[in-house]
């Protein structure tokens, strides 16, 4: 194996005997052939598009599910993965004869003339990974390409749960994937095209924000309870808000209440689910911190799409394990909709009034809720800060929490940050300062939560909308400093949505991703200023912000 997609790969160079994450060799190979089979069906459905022929959904429904699955953390489970590569092969080859039939022309890759079976598979995968590119350059631009991809594939496939599309990313997501396996582009051609993928990762967001806010309502200011209640609960992970919306309705009047974890905890700052007293509030921290507050949660948990930390051995919780969508681990059960697209959710209700209610492991609130419909709510507000002095910096610390040392990091900084500035927030790296009790600034909380990480189109258009505010001409004026956190590939088109609004001097860390290439690094750092992070004292000279 050879895999290099997160901020924890193995020595900061790539997992090559099993994953920092817990994936394993043969895992991580089942997903290079089922990367390899994505690729061939996108091939065709490019081909077929480009020679005006209709194009069945299946197509697009698989190529977002396929992509999502190989996320960091989203899938542990062989047989879910070679089930997906068996039904795209199946796939790819009746796309081809309808090719045939229509006389449209197919590149010869072996994307499209691979004709294996299970029996092939394992030595198949050996050869289509990663490292099957042999320029460092070039594999660094397809990898960053097609991370890209899945964190957009996923933001999609939330959306499509939701009964909102867009055809024109599908198009170009497979567009995308069809280029990587069959175009020689020059590294400007590559880099053009990621800064596309950008361009549709601002899309493909404000896509999901439509989805959420036309649905649920828009977020407002809430406040959470981080306690417990004394009847038994689920425990629902993940960014899926779909399936909390089931799983709310099937847990009404069971006497079973429903908690949040992780990224599921913006779901409370939604109006259309506050009508529901059984939803009492949000569990423990962190992904990365599940191994202990599953145990003590001692109810069944519900994972809706990544972060899953496989669990130990003897972990007690193993058995209360659930996961649906692209999610999958072994020997937990997967909930599959029905036909009508229903999820049954009774066999975890009832194992959940068996168990224990949660044991308390925090009291207290956090406020969230800060999306660009509330801010700019507040925008009077806010900007009489901003003109008084009052507030001087903002500072965006969105992406991803992990679980290494390093990331102590964005507590500091937190801390450290003098009294006249925000935190823009959104994604799990929260956790790493919400719960700090860093005050306000005229009833303005130092910390806005604007939601997920996918909620960082929010940060995007409340920034977009200062400029305006200001009449500056440059969303660079702003007196706005980006300071992320990343961890996995959604955090990927997140930064290329940013680059592709024109936002400069990102800081990125805890560290800068494995796959770029030094070369492809100082493109980055050329084009856009991207820099990573130094000690807590340094980077707050560097923003300016040393007291
Ligand atoms: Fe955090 Fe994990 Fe949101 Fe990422 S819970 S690192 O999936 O997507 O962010
Ligand atoms: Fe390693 Fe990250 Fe890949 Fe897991 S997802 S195998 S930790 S690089």
């Amino acid at each position: 194996m050879f895999c290099y997609q997160c901020q924890e790969t193995a020595k900061g160079v790539g997992c090559m005997l099993k994953g920092v994450c817990g994936k394993e060799s043969h895992t991580a190979q089942a997903m290079d052939l089922l990367l390899f089979v994505v690729r061939g069906v996108s091939v065709v459905t490019d081909a077929l598009r480009k020679a005006g022929c209709p194009m069945p959904g299946e197509a697009d429904v698989f190529v977002v599910d396929a992509l999502f699955s190989t996320i960091t953390n989203a899938n542990f489970d062989d047989e879910s993965i070679l089930q997906r590569v068996d039904k795209g092969l199946a796939l790819r080859n009746r796309l081809m004869d309808e090719a045939k039939r229509n006389n449209v022309f197919l590149p010869e890759v072996d994307e499209l003339s691979w004709q294996g079976t299970r029996a092939d598979y394992a030595e198949k995968a050996k050869s289509v990974g990663v490292l099957r590119e042999p320029d460092e350059d070039l594999r660094s631009l397809k990898e960053l390409l097609t991370y890209g991809l899945k964190g957009m594939a996923a933001y999609l496939e939330h959306a499509m749960r939701l009964g909102f599309n867009d055809n024109d990313i599908h198009v170009f997501m497979q567009h995308a994937l069809a280029t990587i396996a069959c175009r020689s582009l020059s590294a400007d051609e590559w880099t053009q095209l990621v800064l596309e993928a950008g361009g549709f990762g601002v899309k493909t967001m404000a896509l999901l924000d439509e989805a959420n806010t036309g649905t649920y309502g828009n977020p407002e200011i809430t406040k959470v309870n981080i306690g417990v209640k004394n009847r038994p609960g689920i425990l629902i992970s993940g960014h899926d808000l779909k399936d909390l919306e089931e799983l709310l309705k099937q847990t009404e009047g069971t006497g079973v209440d429903v908690y949040t974890h992780s990224e599921m905890l913006p779901a409370h700052y939604y109006p259309a689910f506050k009508k529901y007293s059984h939803f009492v509030g949000n569990y423990g921290n962190a992904w990365w911190k599940q191994r202990e507050e599953f145990t003590a949660f001692n109810g069944p948990i519900l994972f809706t799409t990544n972060c899953i930390v496989p669990p130990l051995a003897n972990a007690v919780y193993k058995e209360r394990m659930f996961t649906t969508n692209s999610t999958g681990y072994p020997g937990c059960k997967h909930i599959e909709k029905d036909a009508t697209g229903r999820k049954d959710f009774s066999e975890i209700i009832e194992m959940a009034k068996q168990c224990q209610p949660p044991t308390e492991i925090e009291r207290g609130e956090i406020i969230g809720g800060f999306a660009h419909n509330q801010v700019l709510q507040l925008a009077d507000k806010v900007v009489d800060a901003v003109k008084s002095g009052a507030i001087r910096r903002f500072i965006v610390m969105a992406g991803c929490d992990g679980r290494m040392k390093s990331r102590d990091y964005y507590t500091e900084f937190a801390k450290s940050l003098p009294q006249d500035t925000v935190i823009l927030t959104a994604g799990c790296a929260k956790y790493r300062y919400n719960k700090l009790g860093l005050g306000d600034i005229n009833g303005i909380p130092r910390v806005l939560d604007a939601g997920q990480c996918n909620d960082s189109y929010s940060l995007a258009v409340i920034a977009l909308k200062l400029k305006e505010v200001f009449r500056l001409n440059d969303i660079n004026e702003l007196p706005i400093v980006y300071n992320i956190a990343w961890y996995e590939q959604k955090a990927v088109i997140v930064l290329l949505a940013l680059l592709s609004l024109g936002v400069k001097e990102i800081h990125l860390g805890p560290t800068l991703p494995a796959f770029l290439s030094p070369n492809v690094a100082k493109v980055l750092v050329d084009m856009f200023h991207i820099a990573g992070i130094g000690s807590v004292e340094e980077d707050l000279k560097k923003f300016g912000l040393a007291s």
